[in-house]
């Protein structure tokens, strides 16, 4: 069994890498990573998945659901890390299969893979407790500057983590974002992780999450007419029955952490893509108590970013 296997099955079981061992993973991450594109080609069937935030045993759930990568070829859309007590553990996890598996698991930057937002909720003092020293949280949002900022599965179904951005009217534009650095607090790349799809109004509007927009109806029918998309999936918002389609099926909502915060109670899906990108949502609730180990502290108290 080589060192890596040994680490996603140590990590498998919620125990994280040594210090060294996050370090040497992150330099691996980091060559991969640097190669894909800020609009990374996906093939079909996929798996996609919305936010984490740290929740490991629901995102052990998440895979009893979907099936163990490589077998399911997976998108997760970004939010691995805040909120929930294993941040540390969830976003290893992944990055340790991406470097494993690189063609059968996509990683993209959602808003919370950002070094100002982990320091207020939640994954810097996990790592600060967890290590006894912040180099942990370096290493892995020096590697949150690498994922890439969007998907695009078969050139027919777009994928971000918050939405769009008045900025952006075509890919290209996406395509030609220099990324690798900290999520700026506004312009494009800004948009693409903050904003918000919104039902009562149409065009662009002022977010209550004081970065990104709101964007309306004909905003999604404009951009997915010109790029020739079906249909835009993103995550980013608590939705209680896991995800929600909006504007006459041109943009879902995919959330994939159930009992958000351990207390939201709400369900969570996966939105399975075959061949033919024939759809399926899997529905799933948190993992059972007796298999969650013990929580070392208790969640931010604000839900909203
Ligand atoms: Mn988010």
């Amino acid at each position: 069994m080589s060192d890596l296997d040994r680490q996603i099955e140590q990590l498998k079981k919620c125990e994280p890498l040594k210090e060294s061992e996050v370090k040497a993973l992150c330099l691996k991450a980091m060559e991969i990573l640097v190669e894909e594109s800020n609009v990374q080609r996906v093939d079909a069937p996929v798996t996609i998945c919305g936010d984490i935030h740290g929740q490991f045993y629901d995102m052990k759930e998440l895979f009893k659901v979907g099936g163990d990568c490589p077998k399911t070829n997976y998108l997760f859309l970004g939010d691995f890390v805040d909120r929930g007590f294993y941040s540390v553990e969830t976003f290893l996890l992944l990055l340790a299969l991406k470097v494993r598996y690189p063609d059968r698991i996509t990683l993209i930057r959602g808003n919370h893979e950002s070094r100002q937002i982990t320091q207020v909720y939640g994954f810097y003092d996990e790592c600060l407790r967890k290590y006894g020293s912040v180099n942990v949280w370096r290493y892995c949002t020096d590697i949150f500057d690498y994922l890439s900022l969007s998907a695009l599965i078969e050139n027919k179904i777009f994928s971000v983590h918050g939405g769009l951005s008045p900025a952006i009217s075509t890919l290209d534009q996406i395509r030609t974002i220099d990324r690798k650095q900290e999520v700026p607090h506004d312009g494009a790349m800004c948009d693409l992780l903050w904003s918000d799809p919104e039902d009562i109004m149409d065009g662009w509007g002022v977010s209550p999450r004081g970065a990104g927009y709101l964007f309306g109806g004909s905003v999604v029918t404009s951009f997915n007419h010109s790029n020739n998309i079906d249909y835009i999936c993103r995550a980013h918002q608590l939705v209680m029955e896991g995800y929600k389609w909006m504007f006459n099926s041109q943009i879902v909502t995919v959330w994939s952490a159930p009992n958000y915060c351990y207390r939201c109670g709400n369900v969570a899906a996966i939105l399975e893509l075959d061949e033919n990108l024939n759809k399926q949502f899997r529905v799933f609730d948190a993992a059972p108590q007796e298999s969650r180990g013990t929580p070392a502290k208790k969640p931010a108290p604000d839900y909203f970013l």
